[in-house]
């Protein structure tokens, strides 16, 4: 009897050196702050780096960073598991494969204050009808950024980037939904055609093409345009943007045949260890001050009416930014192709090792 009573106060010593050690069971103001984190991965210069900083310190949440450069290399990483992402930025039509795929959780975006600052437009989207799955991070087009110095001509068409004049001077993105996409535009076809025939025809196109291309770039493109390396590229438009606020001489076109208007969202994962952190995230996120910093910093057009009235006049007019609707009625977002996909892995293989 008496030998077990010393082995409990034994016991009782030892979880109250636990609880000390850990700080009281983890409350979320006490000295349990380090122990709070969050994983995330988003696209590559996606963010003010002060932002992340400004939400450790406030939260006190540890956020793991992540980054990716296009939404496939996302998905692979993703669906390969072992990841262990909580939160990731991609874009509408993955958000629709990764609710299909049921890679995604719901949220429940009522209990996120800043939720309803986000614009109309930006709501019941066809990749989240319900406003269910995510929340709406930055927005954009995809065009030309063109080198006013090196292409004297007007820019309103995509034929431009055939043009034999700018042979090796001509960055093409390394994304295929993006790269196929603008050259089924130029085609005058949609840019989610499942048609074997539209897309034999794109592929021709971007082979035809390849020896006009100086390099397939992603996020390197913005060091490059600055630098005056090319005289265009195709880009996502807050590079532009970004590129634009770095050289005068750098213009942005939308092709009058049209383009790829698209909605990058933050989304949690499945079974996400850290969801209420993954919450704040997004909170931060939306915060007014917290999503004008982000977008002065990267360029980017922000969901948030509020936010986009307060940025300069030159931001709010130029239409890498916001631009006006006459020029996206042409505009598609791009779908889930579900069965189709393999058609476009097809041609994209065929343009990349192409000679
Ligand atoms: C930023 C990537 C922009 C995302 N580097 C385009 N949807």
């Amino acid at each position: 009897m008496k030998k077990r009573a010393v082995f409990c106060s034994l016991i009782a010593m030892l979880l109250l050196t636990a609880l000390l050690v850990t700080g009281c069971g983890g409350s979320k103001d006490g000295g349990d702050k380090g122990k709070r984190q969050l994983k995330v991965y988003n696209w590559g210069d996606y963010i003010d780096p002060d932002v992340l900083t400004s939400f450790e310190k406030e939260t006190g949440i540890h956020v793991i960073y992540d980054t990716f450069a296009t939404n496939e290399d996302m998905y692979v990483k993703i669906k390969a598991g072992g990841s262990d992402y909580d939160l990731a930025i991609p874009s509408d039509y993955m958000i629709s494969r990764m609710i299909r795929e049921k890679l995604i959780e719901k949220i429940d975006t009522a209990r996120l204050k800043n939720y309803k600052l986000v614009g109309d437009r930006f709501r019941g989207v066809s990749f989240d009808p319900m406003d269910e799955y995510s929340v709406p991070f930055m927005w954009g087009t995809v065009g030309i950024a063109y080198n006013t110095k090196m292409v004297k001509e007007q820019v309103d068409s995509w034929s431009i980037l055939w043009d034999k004049k700018y042979a090796k001077q001509i960055f093409m993105l390394d994304s295929p939904r993006d790269s196929i996409g603008i050259t089924l535009k130029y085609l005058g076809y949609s840019l989610n055609t499942g048609s074997e025939k539209e897309l034999a025809e794109a592929g021709k196109k971007l082979l035809e093409q390849k020896p006009l291309v100086l390099a397939y770039v992603v996020d390197e493109v913005k060091d490059k345009m600055i630098a005056g390396e090319g005289a265009m590229a195709v880009v996502w438009s807050g590079d532009a943007q970004f590129i634009m606020e770095k050289n005068k001489d750098i213009a942005y076109a939308i092709p009058k045949e049209g383009t790829n208007i698209w909605i990058d969202s933050m989304v949690i994962m499945k079974g996400a260890k850290n969801k209420a952190e993954a919450m704040e995230f997004i909170d931060y996120m939306t915060r007014p001050d917290i999503a004008r910093k982000n977008v002065e910093y990267i360029g980017y057009a922000t969901p948030i009416p509020e936010v986009q009235g307060k940025l300069s006049k030159e931001v709010q007019e130029s239409l890498a930014a916001y631009p006006p609707a006459e020029l996206l009625k042409n505009a598609e977002f791009f779908n889930d192709l579900t069965d189709n996909l393999p058609k476009y892995d097809k041609v994209w293989t065929e343009v990349k090792i192409a000679q």
